[in-house]
């Protein structure tokens, strides 16, 4: 007896900038493939951006499969037989090519727009609505993530708490962590932070505050755009992955850009976690530690009803005193505003120990509302029925 064949899903990326968007599209990949057994292709206009996150993709080169799933080129997409899904990451529009073949199929594929994450109350609304393609007549269904039951969820793999758990429990397993980045660990009583963001004006006096501050920080930054600043701040100019920046208080590590899941056990190594966009952001919130987002920017400043809406959810449960302490230093950090950041980090710093438990309660929360790929594959099959 066989069993019911494998869905087959096909996923377009097109890099916008930065690692999100092909980070956010390999993890449903590989997810889609590894827990649910479907056939997964995706086509991304920029391999190599992916590749950064995916050692494994460099050896290989685009046209391979990496962790069961198949991925191409922009072009081979465009040339390739539609799958029964097809899932466009961002509104990135699939290839004309492509997609008039879908249409030409007898039975059109289940067409679906996965959208950017957001907290604000539209998202329940919008969730889950069709468009029709002007000339086509094609159904598009618009995916969104969110934090809320009636949204589409987040991308969380199914062994992800246990791994972490064994991680975080593990001292030996986090020194051979700092070890295989090429950095010396963290002191054992030194507060551990971990630095992903994009160019902040506000670095320095942070960077300054920390350097002063009573008790000893270990901050960890993978190579990126944090570096020219820590550059210009620390006076060493050539700043590599393995450099090591001591200045009073404050011990400062360059890490190489990690892996995804090497990523992960940083954010899991230390006690706060500066991330940014839209994957690292959610990866925080799993991690179940503190953290700070530089949320990416949005013409008409729509990134801050975005930051508040998050804001407005995290920090529902929280007591007063963590509640602003996380709140003001968010602002401040959002804003750039150097002074301001310095002088709200003793405050966070005071809070940190409530706010490591409530990250564990709200990660408890969102993780009630069910995965992002479970939930996509059960809209989708609903709609291929
Ligand atoms: O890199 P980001 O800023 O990406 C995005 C894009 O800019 C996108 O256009 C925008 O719309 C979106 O932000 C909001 O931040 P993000 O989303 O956190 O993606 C970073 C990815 O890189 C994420 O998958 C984690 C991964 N990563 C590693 O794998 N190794 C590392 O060392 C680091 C620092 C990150």
């Amino acid at each position: 007896m066989t069993g019911p064949a494998a869905l087959r899903i096909d996923i377009f990326c097109a890099v916008i900038d930065n690692f999100g968007d092909a980070g956010v599209c390999w993890r449903l990949a590989r997810q889609l493939a590894a827990e649910h057994a479907c056939v997964v292709r995706l086509w991304l206009d920029r391999p190599d951006v992916l590749a950064a996150l995916l050692p494994a993709l460099c050896q290989s080169g685009p046209g391979c499969v990496v962790e069961g799933v198949t991925i191409g080129d922009w072009q081979a997409g465009a040339a390739a037989e539609p799958a029964e899904v097809v899932i466009e990451a961002f509104a990135c529009n699939p290839p004309d090519s492509f997609v008039a073949r879908m249409a030409a199929r007898p039975r059109p594929p289940v067409w679906i727009n996965l959208e950017y994450l957001s907290a604000e109350d539209w998202v329940d609304r919008s969730h889950g609505l069709p468009s029709k393609h002007p000339q086509l007549g094609l159904l598009k269904h618009f995916y969104f993530p969110g934090f809320t039951p009636v949204t589409g969820g987040l991308l969380k793999e199914a062994g992800l708490d246990a791994a972490r758990q064994a991680f975080q429990a593990d001292n030996e397993a986090q020194r051979g962590f700092w070890r295989a980045c090429g950095v010396p660990a963290p002191q054992p009583q030194a507060l551990r932070v971990s630095l992903f963001a994009y160019e902040n004006a506000a670095l320095p006096a942070l960077l300054d505050a920390w350097a002063a501050g009573e008790g000893q920080l270990y901050c960890a930054v993978p190579a990126g755009r944090s570096l020219p600043a820590i550059a210009g701040w620390s006076g060493v100019a050539d700043l590599q992955p393995g450099c090591v920046v001591t200045r009073g208080s404050l011990q400062l590590v360059v890490l190489p850009f990690l892996s995804q899941p090497d990523y992960d056990r940083l954010l899991w190594a230390c006690d706060l976690n500066f991330v940014r966009g839209e994957d690292s952001f959610v990866r925080a919130q799993w991690a179940q530690r503190p953290f700070v987002w530089h949320i990416y920017q949005q013409e008409e400043a729509a990134h801050l009803i975005k930051l508040d809406a998050f804001l407005l959810r995290y920090e529902a449960a929280l007591a007063a005193a963590p509640r602003d302490a996380l709140r003001n230093f968010w602002q401040a950090w959002e804003a750039q505003d150097g002074a301001t950041t310095a002088r709200c980090w003793p405050a966070l710093q005071a809070e940190l120990t409530p706010l490591k438990d409530h990250a564990a309660s709200w990660a408890g929360s969102i993780t009630k509302f069910g995965d992002l790929s479970s939930k996509l594959l059960i809209f989708c099959k609903d709609l291929v029925e």
